[in-house]
């Protein structure tokens, strides 16, 4: 009964309250998504993701859940959903949901009640734990994600602390509880049993924490991460959910899996221990940083990035399966990144990037707004932005002695609502995404980045998009058995591979550079140009950013 359709799937991410406001307040909705359904089937995805539009208080976007059997009122309600997921379908579209059941919002009714109660049945659905010193000091020394301390106070106690590895307004959830693991598969069934065809696990590999709650070597950021980032019962719990619901259902997970190595990806997709179908890594991600750690910025190189794609494919060949994406809603845009640019050349370096990632082996993904071409919004103070993370990395810098302004300056341009700004869709005043404020500012340059542009000018990143997918579709089973060999491991400036199976192969060669670069034109073999970025080639010689697919 269950499929291997994860591997044909063409996913496209929607950040609901950015992507299309159908009632004129500024905020998007399901009636606005349902409206746009017949775009998406036009640009040739054949899956929705979905970030959260269950009930919430909104402290992380919708990323901080009260009721997961509703949905957040803005957004519209179950009858919409339910409309949403049948129109989807109509059109060949499935749709997962995000899946966030690390932690629930503070407003949930579990951790409503054991604030209010001290006997609550709820109690150990979270983790608890008495603090130090007569509950003076926090349990254990442990930092989380959005720079701020892991323990905070539990309502109406004196010395009982609760876990939360982001916002104090999102209480992480006990997975030792089989309870909890109960109520997790209830809530796995309503959603698939109401049509739904898979989840994206938000931060999935936290799951599990170490038992021991000891405190740790103190970091500038993440301290104690060794006791919560794959932690011992992951697999297990993983596999659980799996045996008991997964696998009545024709569905598909993408784990979102912070920090994972290889082996951890093997276990965690390889089809046989049956946990998840596919993992996001961000080892790609990273390639301009230091540590893993976005505000540490540095400049992007391709031999680093061809490393990781390196690894990962090799890594994956055979033994899991790889997700590929370039942006989401946590990242900003790609547009200036990976060694693409802003300005000169904006649109051959996009086209350029876009070939490189999409034609690996793997499913891609393509978020809202990528797919013509989106830029960072270039936000100028704190007060354009909403997002809780660069609130919090505010009030850290504040606390730093030296440099201030030139830290701040690097958290707006790397912070995660340059990506979360309205879906452009045409050049009216408010970009065709509302006909009034929206709830974050419209990118400047909407008047000539939006759909309607695109879609009308035949040389576009959206027109090259249709031709990449329509690719990867007909070629799907070459890609599906299909081995990446890195064509020019040493080069700086070239990024050459090819795709081969049984069923055929391809090669990629592209330019990631705003100079000419010589190259040996017998890398293209007998092979034909079937989609480049450029009308004409030349023989030895790659134009700027140029980019050929060969087959
Ligand atoms: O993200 C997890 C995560 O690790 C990121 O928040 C990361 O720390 C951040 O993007 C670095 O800039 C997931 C969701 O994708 C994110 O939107 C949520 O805020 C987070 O989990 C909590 O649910």
């Amino acid at each position: 009964m269950r499929t291997n359709w994860f591997k044909d799937a063409i996913i496209y991410q929607i950040y609901p309250r950015s992507f299309c406001d159908s009632d004129g307040d500024g905020f998007g909705d399901i009636k606005g998504i349902i409206s746009k359904l017949d775009y998406l089937k036009e640009l040739g995805v054949n899956c929705i993701w979905l970030s959260p539009i269950y009930d919430s208080p909104q402290v992380d976007n919708g990323y901080d859940i009260s009721n997961y059997y509703d949905i957040y009122p803005p957004f519209g309600t179950l009858d919409n959903a339910k409309k949403m997921i049948k129109e989807a379908h109509d059109r060949g579209i499935r749709i997962i949901m995000d899946l966030v059941v690390n932690h629930t919002s503070n407003q949930h009714k579990w951790f409503k009640d054991i604030s209010e109660h001290k006997d609550s049945p709820y109690r150990d659905y979270y983790i608890i734990k008495k603090g130090k010193k007569n509950g003076k000091k926090p349990p254990t020394n442990w930092s989380g994600f959005f720079s701020e301390k892991a323990w905070t106070k539990l309502p109406n106690s004196d010395d009982e602390y609760y876990l939360h590895l982001f916002a104090k307004e999102q209480p992480d959830l006990n997975w030792e509880n089989p309870k909890l693991r109960e109520e997790v598969k209830k809530i796995l069934k309503f959603w698939l049993d109401l049509g739904i065809d898979g989840f994206r696990c938000d931060v999935i590999n936290l799951i599990s924490k170490r038992q021991e709650f000891k405190n740790s070597f103190p970091l500038p950021a993440l301290t104690g991460f060794k006791n919560f980032i794959n932690g011992p019962r992951l697999h297990e719990f993983l596999h659980e959910l799996y045996k008991d619901v997964y696998a009545n259902y024709d569905s598909m997970t993408v784990g979102e899996t912070v920090f994972s190595t290889v082996p951890r990806a093997i276990e965690l997709t390889s089809p046989d221990r049956q946990e998840l179908e596919m993992i996001f890594n961000f080892d790609h991600t990273d390639t301009d940083n230091y540590f893993g750690i976005k505000y540490f910025y540095r400049k992007f190189s391709l031999k680093r990035l061809k490393k990781v794609v390196r690894k990962w494919q090799d890594g994956l060949y055979q033994k899991g399966w790889n997700s590929l994406f370039i942006e989401n809603h946590d990242q900003r845009r790609s547009v200036g990144r990976f060694g693409s640019s802003e300005g000169e050349y904006q649109l051959e370096s996009s086209k350029c990037i876009a070939m490189s990632y999409f034609l690996l082996v793997g499913t891609p993904f393509i978020y809202q707004g990528q797919e013509i071409g989106m830029t960072n919004a270039h936000f100028k103070s704190l007060e354009e932005t909403r997002d809780v993370e660069i609130r919090n990395i505010y009030k850290t810098i504040d606390n730093i002695p030296f440099f201030k302004n030139k830290l701040k300056k690097i958290a707006l341009e790397v912070s995660r609502d340059n990506a979360r700004t309205p879906m452009c869709w045409d050049n009216s005043e408010f970009a065709g995404f509302s006909t009034s404020q929206s709830w974050i500012k419209v990118n400047d340059n909407k008047d000539k980045i939006n759909v309607k542009a695109s879609k009308e000018d035949e040389n576009s990143l959206f027109h090259f998009y249709q031709k990449l997918i329509s690719f990867k579709k007909d070629n799907s089973d070459i890609i599906k058995n299909g081995k990446y060999i890195d064509l020019l491991p040493n080069s700086k400036n070239i990024f050459a591979y090819k795709i081969c199976s049984g069923s055929g192969e391809y090669i990629v060669i592209a330019n990631f550079t705003r100079q000419e670069q010589k190259y040996n034109s017998l890398l293209k073999a007998d092979k034909k140009v079937v989609l480049s970025n450029y009308k004409d080639h030349k023989d030895n010689l790659l134009q700027p950013y140029e980019c050929l697919l060969l087959k």
